[in-house]
């Protein structure tokens, strides 16, 4: 088992400028990893803690030196010295901690030592960090993930001009990432010309480098999706598909969904996702409802569930606990599974577990607060994800992992998922 040497971190600016925790470990054999945190905006409330400073008068508070900290002093303290597998390493890293949502060393400490320690691992012994991610969640290494890029943003990335959160393409028909990103690339562009043209703006872009132009509704960004992959002479449906990101938690009050118009009870919510389903070749639903409409979520899954993924991110927090409540209820399709939700490798490896031994499928994603490191497309490929979301494709966070997937994808020559799987 490899020995932690040493451990340190530094405090890095993420894609939106602000302050995340690098780590890195390095092992008695001399083999170091050094990984970057993500971070969330539209955050579900049970997301485990990011630690933060709170001092106003840097970064508004946002300052990580604290959690910087805990990972050079304490955590380093407390480890260094002792041979580590993942699984003992973060076991150790909670029991340290203490606290149900690791508020006392942060999560973000936590977690950038669980993938620096993964890292370094993965050089000790000599294997692709996709590899690594695979040996420990016990998957054979057989696909590559079908792509979900951003193409229009709304919500919490985009100032709110629309409630609904983003619009993804899925491109259906790409037998590689490669082609994918090729066929994605045309409806973006197609996209931007649309929209300037119609909306009379320069192609604004939001937190993910999707396109943000001021949409009038929900509908109208579906509709304009549709506009654009013909306009690339691509097949809707078939050729390029659409998944949503409702974001439903962030628009709804007081039990109601606030969409515009007449605010929405779940029925009329549900509804009103069934009747995009039915307009628009979606293929997959993210947070349909609120995180806390528990009651309801069975209901959309008996809806949408056949031909659409009901897909729970904000729903689930890659929460083992939320994931099996909701397994049990028969309340969502597919796991969104996001590492930093829950703070340790191990943790959301069982996450994922969790949600494959129960049928699901599981979409590997990025915040929208990146960095350039690209371990997520190690993590999606190695974890055998049936979908990778990163956002969209202009912006260097993003691109990190896009190019970090072709260049798995030359070297190993596995296939993408093909749709439906299995
Ligand atoms: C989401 C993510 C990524 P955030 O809601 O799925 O798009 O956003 O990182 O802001 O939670
Ligand atoms: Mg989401």
């Amino acid at each position: 088992m490899p020995t932690i040497a040493r451990l340190t971190a530094l405090e890095i600016l993420d894609s939106r400028g602000r302050p995340t925790v690098r780590a890195t470990c390095t092992l008695a054999s001399g083999a170091s990893g050094t990984a970057s945190v993500p971070s969330g905006a539209s955050t579900g409330s049970a997301e485990v803690l990011e630690l933060r400073d709170g001092d106003p008068a840097r970064y508004g508070g946002l300052g990580c030196r604290t959690a910087v900290r805990h990972v050079a002093e304490d955590l380093h303290l407390a480890l260094a010295g002792q041979p580590f597998d993942q699984a003992g390493l973060d076991r150790a890293m909670v029991a340290l901690d203490g606290t149900p949502n690791k508020a006392r060393l942060g999560a973000n400490a936590i977690l950038g030592v669980s993938l620096a320690f993964a890292r370094a691992a993965a050089t000790e012994a000599g294997v692709p960090l996709y590899r690594y991610f695979a040996d420990l969640a016990g998957v054979p290494l057989a696909t590559l993930p079908r792509l979900t890029i951003n193409l229009f943003s709304g919500g919490k990335h985009a100032g709110g001009q629309v409630p609904i959160q983003d619009v993804l393409l899925v491109p259906v028909a790409a037998r590689t990432i490669d082609e994918g990103l090729a066929a994605t690339y045309a409806v973006y562009q197609a996209a931007a010309e649309l929209t300037a043209r119609k909306y009379g703006t320069r192609a604004l872009t939001a937190d993910e480098g999707g396109l943000a132009p001021p949409f009038p509704d929900a509908e109208a960004m579906l509709a304009d999706a549709v506009a654009a992959i013909e306009a690339a002479g691509l097949a809707p449906g078939s050729g390029v598909a659409l998944a949503v990101d409702v974001a439903a938690s962030h628009f709804h009050r007081e039990g109601r969904y606030h969409l515009g118009g007449d605010p929405l009870d779940s029925a009329g919510m549900i509804d009103r996702l069934a009747g995009w389903r039915a307009s628009y070749p979606i293929v997959s639903i993210e947070d349909g409802l609120a995180e806390d409409d528990w009651a309801n979520w069975p209901t959309l899954r008996a809806r949408l569930g056949d031909d659409t993924l009901v897909l729970g991110d904000d729903f689930l927090c890659t929460n083992p606990a939320r994931i099996r409540r909701a397994i049990d209820a028969g309340a969502a399709s597919a796991l969104l599974l996001k590492v930093n939700q829950i703070g340790t490798l191990s943790e959301a490896a069982e996450a994922r577990a969790l949600a494959r031994d129960a049928g699901w499928h599981v979409t590997v994603s990025a915040r929208s607060g990146e960095t350039e490191d690209d371990w997520l497309a190690d993590l999606a490929v190695g974890w055998g994800g049936q979908q990778i979301k990163v956002g969209s494709i202009t912006q260097s966070e993003r691109l990190a992992k896009y190019n970090r997937l072709l260049a798995i994808e030359a070297e190993t020559g596995l296939p993408v998922v093909t749709w439906p799987e299995e």
